[in-house]
């Protein structure tokens, strides 16, 4: 049973807190999800990028290593433009970051192709406010598939159209760089997300474009993708629950390690506003590295970050009793 209604989760000040903070509703249409619509256009989409993808791996070998260390180098912008960009910065608000680091975070955003940063934003305070409802968009209690990748390839229900109006974005429209990429968002996906990734190695090292298209592009996106929606789907099924017994979002290593700091899931949940989107710091956590390193570079500030003494008391009150992930479980 969800048991949010012991909170207030979130002593720090959060001017966006009323937007992510769990509510308890009632499903608007009970017991009557309205038949799934198939939009067989993702289906088709999606099969595709996933069977180049697959194609793209077995290019590997044939890859220069440089081509290789570029894959890599992509794949981490593209993490740090979802991370460190679209989840902490905008959707969340757990730091403030000057022109120029928003300006970056937003191209390495088009370069994940995952929608633009305000409609990111939108289902994601959608998925905190109503987590685990039919308001959801990616309800975990529809399954593994459905809140893994099956919620892109349907009609959303009509509980997350109906109850997400009540969402404020208004912190997101007013910001230029949002405006903008939304304005540019397609030929910003096709440059970033599969032209420049081929562009680079093609015409500094020689790679053939073919080899570095399916590898540096779509290779790279699709496992990005998968390891994302990871996070929605393998992080709100399995791993411990230090902080929250009582929700299903959980620590889970594997996804910690892939998403660059995002699978302290269960963390994540009960203080949404923490940029480090956990307890720790630079543990397993890119991301939190990243943005401090801005922070020293003065683009980045007013970081919020949860007292000891607040994580503490909360892990004592509803935790489970496990440490980290899970490897030091504390005795009764
Ligand atoms: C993708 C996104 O992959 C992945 C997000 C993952 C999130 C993960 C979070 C985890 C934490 C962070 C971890 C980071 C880890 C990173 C590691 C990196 C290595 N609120 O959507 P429409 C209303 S995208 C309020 O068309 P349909 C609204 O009025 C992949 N209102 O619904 C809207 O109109 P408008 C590439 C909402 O028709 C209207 O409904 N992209 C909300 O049911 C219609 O909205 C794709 O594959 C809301 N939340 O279609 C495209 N939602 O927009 C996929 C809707 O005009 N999308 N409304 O205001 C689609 O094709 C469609 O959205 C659909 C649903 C078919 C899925
Ligand atoms: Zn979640
Ligand atoms: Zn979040």
């Amino acid at each position: 049973p969800r048991n949010i209604d012991v909170l207030p989760t979130n002593p720090v000040e959060d001017e966006i807190a009323d937007e992510i903070e769990p509510v308890i509703t009632e499903d608007t249409h009970p017991q009557k999800r309205p038949p799934m619509q198939i939009v067989w256009r993702n289906i088709v989409y999606m099969s595709l990028l996933h069977l180049g993808a697959i194609y793209g791996m077995f290019l590997l070998p044939w890859a220069q290593p440089l081509t290789w260390l570029w894959t890599l180098a992509t794949y981490l912008m593209n993490a740090l433009g979802i991370t460190a960009g679209v989840h902490r910065l905008w959707a969340h608000r757990s730091y403030k970051a000057k022109l120029p680091l928003r300006i970056l975070l937003a191209f390495w955003n088009s370069m994940a192709f995952q929608n633009d940063i305000i409609e990111w934003s939108r289902d994601h305070r959608a998925h905190h406010k109503y987590s685990e409802t039919e308001a959801d968009p990616h309800n975990a209690k529809r399954g593994f598939f459905f809140s893994h990748c099956g919620w892109l390839l349907v009609r959303k229900h009509p509980d997350v159209k109906e109850k997400g109006k009540q969402l404020d974005l208004s912190d997101l429209m007013e910001d230029p760089v949002c405006v903008v990429q939304r304005k540019i968002y397609v030929p910003s996906v096709i440059f970033m997300c599969f032209i420049f990734p081929t562009f680079v190695p093609w015409y500094f090292w020689g790679e053939s474009a073919w080899n570095a298209f399916f590898v540096c592009g779509l290779f790279r996106y699709i496992i990005a993708l998968n390891v994302t929606w990871f996070v929605n789907s393998w992080a709100h099924l399995y791993g411990n629950k230090p902080y929250d017994q009582n929700i299903n979002p959980a620590e889970n290593f594997f996804v910690t390690f892939s998403a660059v700091g995002e699978g302290y899931h269960n963390y994540h949940h009960v203080f949404p506003s923490d940029y480090s989107t956990s307890e720790y710091g630079w543990r397993f956590n890119l991301t939190t590295f990243f943005i401090d390193c801005m922070g020293v570079l003065g683009l980045a500030y007013d970081k919020k970050k949860m007292s000891h003494e607040a994580v503490f008391r909360r892990k004592q009150r509803t935790g489970d009793g496990s440490e980290g992930f899970g490897y030091v479980v504390k005795p009764n």
